[in-house]
């Protein structure tokens, strides 16, 4: 009889997969294995075959969702996760400083991938966050204040995850890792220091792992980067990538406005009553160049 499982981590061509039974490794097989290599992610409900010796994995069940995002060297989409039910950007009021543009890019990739997205403002321990937190708060997310070193909000959050599937993403040296072994205890995920000189994170993780949750559920810890590509979002789309701008583009004066220089732009009007912070619609207005432009080297 075919076991199903769940997939945890990838290493190289091999998988570790969750099973009724227990945790095993497995190879893609079959018909799995002729599809591209990227095809199975983290995430992925799996249909395993029942060989002597190494697990077969032979079929993929249809995903809820997929994270995906541009390769910095390579073409076209790269899964992350499959299957997940929030999408938590964590940034850091310091060490690193916050790089705004990376994570409103995040947020974006969040929203094109139709995967509810929150903030988890991390070492608040070192300064304060009312700025940062009042950012996201003010464009509509949910934001989670915490501090590893302290404790301070890391119960709220670790509530709210729940029985969840929840992935961690954000810059390196922003805390991931930290967090997820501050909330499960035992593991423990890799933790790196942040480079002195150049204030930023030494890329500690290097792959996706899935983490079973006492609680149930289950966090994804990501590696962090200082870049990422926007992938497959039409530019007309961006703007409802912004949560903050969705009640607001319905009512431009045209309806292809793309919220630059039009007269009667209800955005921009926004913007300019102080509604939507002036730092969100910057952003947005990189990304849509970013999108309408050609791509950029590396892409
Ligand atoms: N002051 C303070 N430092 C923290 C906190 N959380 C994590 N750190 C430190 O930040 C550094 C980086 O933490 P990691 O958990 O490795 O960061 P990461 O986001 O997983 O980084 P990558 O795996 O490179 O993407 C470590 O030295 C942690 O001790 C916090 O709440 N307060
Ligand atoms: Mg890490
Ligand atoms: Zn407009």
């Amino acid at each position: 009889m075919a076991r199903r499982g769940l997939v945890l981590a990838r290493s190289g061509s091999s998988y570790r997969v969750a099973t009724a039974t227990g945790v095993l490794n497995a190879v893609l097989r079959g018909k799995a294995k002729q599809e591209d290599r990227d095809r199975v992610v983290v995430g992925d409900r799996v249909t395993l075959d029942r060989p002597d010796g190494v697990a077969g994995i032979v079929a993929i069940e249809p995903r809820r969702n997929v994270l995906e995002r541009r390769s910095p060297n390579r073409r076209g989409a790269r899964p992350v996760a499959a299957n997940l039910d929030r999408v938590l950007v964590l940034a850091s009021v310091a060490s690193p400083k916050p790089n705004l543009g990376l994570i409103d890019r995040l947020l974006v990739i969040a929203e094109a991938n139709d995967i509810p997205a929150g903030i988890v403002i991390t070492k608040i321990d070192l300064i304060s966050h009312a700025d940062l937190s009042h950012r996201f708060r003010s464009a509509g997310y949910p934001v989670w204040p915490v501090s590893v070193r302290t404790g301070e909000g890391v119960d709220e959050l670790a509530r709210e995850i729940g029985s969840h599937v929840t992935l961690l993403t954000g810059p390196s040296g922003v805390g991931k890792s930290s967090l997820l072994n501050r909330i499960q205890p035992g593991l423990p995920q890799r933790t790196g220091e942040i480079s002195a000189k150049i204030q930023r994170g030494k890329n500690t993780t290097v792959t996706a792992v899935m983490v079973p949750l006492e609680r149930g559920g289950y966090l994804v810890d990501t590696p962090g980067f200082s870049d990422v590509g926007l992938w497959g979002i039409e530019p007309r789309e961006l703007a409802r990538c912004f949560p903050e701008f969705r009640p607001l583009v319905d009512r431009c004066r045209f309806p292809d406005c793309q919220h630059l220089a039009e007269p009667g732009c209800a955005v921009r009007l926004a913007v300019e009553v102080g509604r939507v912070e002036p730092s969100r619609y910057d952003g947005y207005r990189i990304l849509l160049k970013e999108l309408t432009s050609s791509p950029r080297k590396w892409e």
